[in-house]
């Protein structure tokens, strides 16, 4: 079995070496050994891998193996510019594979494929921006265009974008949130009223037990592992529930501890609950089982603090045990001991991440996670409270400043006083929506912020089929990826500076800011020389895009010619951020206001919510199985950095599927052989072949490959109740020799 493989702990040399390779590959070791110096200091620019927070006391080496290949990729001396584009047809790149692609280096051009063109071909950014314009005027609505934003755009970038995207008259703005954490915001909102985390770093330094849920910090958010070793370190219980035995959870050796480099770590996770794919809200609700029946619940906190206690309690009553140990796959035993251990615990912290938001029951799963903290008042006290751990490194900045279709009346009411204009109320479309809507014809202009939204997105051959149906598509990105390939009628490339790059406005050097996981906001500044000399900022792409649309004046005037003016707007605009331009520039930046952190819910009722969900109760036809798409260790969502997945023991390989072995020995699989894939939803069956059956440590019934190569089998009318979230972590499946 795969998983056996892997006996050392999570970092150590291995992750400074394997750092120092993708350094050296993409820049050269002295250059690269200087930037990963800037990566996370207050001084420098905040890691583009993941939106973990930076501790207060900071080493010389805030980053990880996979922060590391983040900034090296960015830096990568390697160009696509004019030639790369003449020399390679768009069909002859569509045949490459996503590694390939990511290989070829930083675009250097804005570039142009006219309507039935083979190749792209250079233009001048004037006539990008005048293209783009003409082509947002000419549509009937608009509505008939939208604009999707990645979460590694800064919050100035994004408080442009949707201040434009608003002023041309639509609140089209899907995001890759859609797709990721949108059923924590939802499901928090509703019973919290916040849609955010109520934890600090300092609360993990006084926690008592931390639940990692669906999450795979080792490879997703490996700074994170500094903070559960310093946790285990001084006797906190570590409980990891997950259908895999994530091996980088198992054990931990800082990099940067010379013990560390040469020992065989600490151990992180002492209680491991293997659940079954979807079986989470079974195993929660066995908890809150346990709790009340040892009277472990906090009466006075309930009381003051919670609605809905009651109902909540007669409906977990009427749940019965042989239910819920079917579901969740974990037994009575397992349910009592880990119940036992959380009543036990004087404060708890939940993480979770992609394996509780990316099902149909993704808003439940969030809600049961909040019923099990409020039982025993573990929010808005220290050592407790609710830990989404975010995705892309701004992606809850982007939130915050305005980029959804569905934004509050007041936000809108604001922006429009303080900008001039009169903002589009009706709600726009979501990722799953925008498919929709370029599938039927009903949004004809596609631009995004970033990003890769065709590898992405679920159902491939659909979302395929969308993009092709439009006009133009309209691609803001630092690498070449596969959205550039699969286009509208005709499509432009815009590559813009990263994170790691100067950025100068009008002979001034700037700076941007971001907001992390846990609600921080602080500035951000590259230093390296721009890739190319044609780079534009976000920003500046943003402003001149304004300009050609909108035409000359108001608040587009040399608004981004220095970013304090973006930013005094933002302070006039988005509440918590008065006086942003002094407050951002406070080394380590400032906190936004959260109620829920200090027992202010800003629910409905003024209270906090408990909210019971039925169980799920999936039923399965006789031979279907239950796949989660996940990450490997190499890659960077749709960006592919290698081949190999070492904590899982996978290497040279991404097309392989992970099946219980006993499910193998059952349909006559062995090891190594192809398989094709087909998946079953609304009665439509999606095949797709290729996949290496490899046996691993997983729950029978419950299969895994990888995203984005499996993305052509997450049917797009599979979305969760309440979030429209895509199921990518259950996706009903039948293996075929
Ligand atoms: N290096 C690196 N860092 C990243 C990313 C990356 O691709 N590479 N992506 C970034 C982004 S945008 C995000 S959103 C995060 C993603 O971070 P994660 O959420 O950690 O990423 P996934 O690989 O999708 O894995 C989710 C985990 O959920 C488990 N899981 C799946 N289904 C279930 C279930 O039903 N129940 C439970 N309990 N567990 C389940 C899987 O076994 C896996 O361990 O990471 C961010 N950071
Ligand atoms: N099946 C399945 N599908 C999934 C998921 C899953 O777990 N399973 N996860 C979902 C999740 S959680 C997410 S967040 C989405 C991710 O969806 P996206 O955010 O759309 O995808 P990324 O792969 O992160 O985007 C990579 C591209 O971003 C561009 N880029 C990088 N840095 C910058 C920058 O600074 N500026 C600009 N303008 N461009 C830049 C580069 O061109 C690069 O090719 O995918 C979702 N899709
Ligand atoms: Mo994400």
């Amino acid at each position: 079995m795969v998983e056996s493989k892997y006996k050392g702990a999570a970092g150590g040399f291995k992750a400074v070496k394997i750092s120092a390779v993708h350094v050296a590959r993409e820049l050269g070791l002295w250059s690269g050994g200087k930037l990963l110096l800037k990566v996370n200091q207050k001084d420098g620019f905040d890691c583009p891998g993941c939106a973990w927070p930076d501790p207060e006391h900071r080493s010389s080496f805030e980053f990880c193996e996979n922060g590391a290949k983040a900034v090296a990729h960015e830096a990568t001396t390697r160009r696509v510019g004019p030639d790369f584009f003449a020399r390679h047809s768009v069909d002859e790149l569509l045949a490459k594979d996503d590694f390939w692609l990511e290989q070829q280096g930083r675009l250097t051009h804005p570039m142009v494929r006219e309507p039935g063109a083979s190749h792209y071909t250079p233009i001048s950014w004037e006539g990008a921006f005048a293209r783009v314009g003409a082509a947002l005027q000419r549509l009937d609505s608009p509505d008939e265009a939208a604009f999707y934003v990645s979460g590694r755009t800064s919050n100035e970038a994004a408080f442009a974008l949707q201040l434009f995207v608003r002023m041309y008259g639509t609140n089209n703005l899907p995001d890759c949130s859609n797709m990721c954490h949108e059923s924590s915001g939802k499901g928090l909102s509703e019973v919290i009223g916040v849609g955010k985390g109520t934890v600090g770093l300092h609360d993990f330094e006084a926690t008592d037990a931390i639940f990692v849920i669906g999450q795979n910090p080792a490879t997703n958010h490996p700074r994170m592992l500094t903070m559960l070793q310093a946790a285990a370190r001084r006797g906190c219980r570590i409980v990891s529930v997950n259908p895999l035995k994530e091996p980088g959870l198992a054990r931990f050796a800082h990099p940067q501890e010379i013990s560390g480099l040469l020992g065989g770590g600490t151990v992180l996770t002492d209680t491991w609950v293997r659940v079954r794919i979807g079986g989470d809200i079974a195993f929660l609700k066995g908890l809150q089982k346990e709790v009340l029946a040892r009277g472990a619940q906090d009466d006075d906190f309930i009381r003051e603090h919670t609605d809905g206690f009651d109902a909540f309690r007669a409906e977990l009553d009427a749940v019965g045990w042989d239910e819920i140990t079917a579901q969740s796959g974990v037994s009575r035993e397992q349910i009592a001991e880990v119940g036992a251990l959380y009543s036990e615990a004087p404060s708890a912290i939940v993480c979770w991440a992609m394996g509780l938001t990316q099902h149909k029951f993704g808003v439940a799963n969030i809600q049961e996670v909040v019923n099990l903290l409020l039982l025993r008042g573990n929010m808005g006290r220290p050592g407790a409270g609710a830990c989404p751990v975010r995705g892309h490194s701004n992606v809850q900045g982007d939130r915050t400043m305005g980029i959804t279709a569905r934004p509050k009346p007041a936000f809108l009411d604001k922006l429009g006083e303080v900008c001039g204009f009169e903002p589009p109320r009706e709600a726009g479309v979501d990722s799953v929506q925008a498919i929709e809507a370029m599938h039927d014809g009903r949004v004809k202009l596609f631009f995004s912020m970033g990003g890769n939204f065709q590898a992405a997105a679920p159902d491939t051959a659909f979302t395929d089929a969308a993009l092709r149906r439009t006009e133009l598509t309209v691609q803001v990105s630092t690498k070449l990826n596969r959205s550039h390939l699969v286009t509208g009628a005709s499509a432009l490339i815009l590559p813009c500076l990263g994170r790691t790059e100067r950025d100068e406005q009008a002979g001034t050097a700037q700076f941007v800011s971001v907001e992390n996981s846990m609600g921080i906001v602080h500035m951000s500044r590259g230093g390296r020389d721009p890739a190319s000399d044609q780079l534009l900022s976000e920003p500046a792409i943003v402003a001149r895009l304004a300009l050609a649309t909108l035409g000359k004046g108001g608040v587009w005037d040399g608004l981004a010619e220095d970013y304090d003016r973006i930013r005094a707007l933002i302070a006039q605009v988005v509440p918590g951020c008065e006086d942003y331009n002094e407050r951002v520039r406070v080394p380590g930046g400032f906190l936004l206001p959260n109620g829920a952190r200090d027992r202010n819910f800003k629910t409905s009722v003024g209270k906090a919510r408990f909210k019971a969900h039925a169980l799920p109760n999936v039923r399965l036809d006789a031979g279907q199985l239950l796949m989660m798409t996940i990450r490997s260790h190499d890659q960077y969502n749709t960006t592919i950095y290698g081949m190999d997945d070492r904590y899982r023991g996978v290497y040279g390989e991404r097309w392989v599927v992970f099946v219980n072995s006993d499910d193998m020995a059952e349909r006559g699989l062995a090891e190594g052989q192809r398989v094709s894939l087909h998946s079953h939803f609304d009665g439509v069956v999606r095949e797709l072949a290729g996949f290496k059956v490899t046996a691993h440590d997983i729950p029978r019934g419950c299969v895994a490959t990888y995203f984005p190569e499996a993305n052509p089998l997450v049917p797009v009318g599979s979305v969760a109740d309440g979030s429209n979230t895509p199921t990518s972590k259950s996706v009903v499946v039948t293996l075929h020799a």
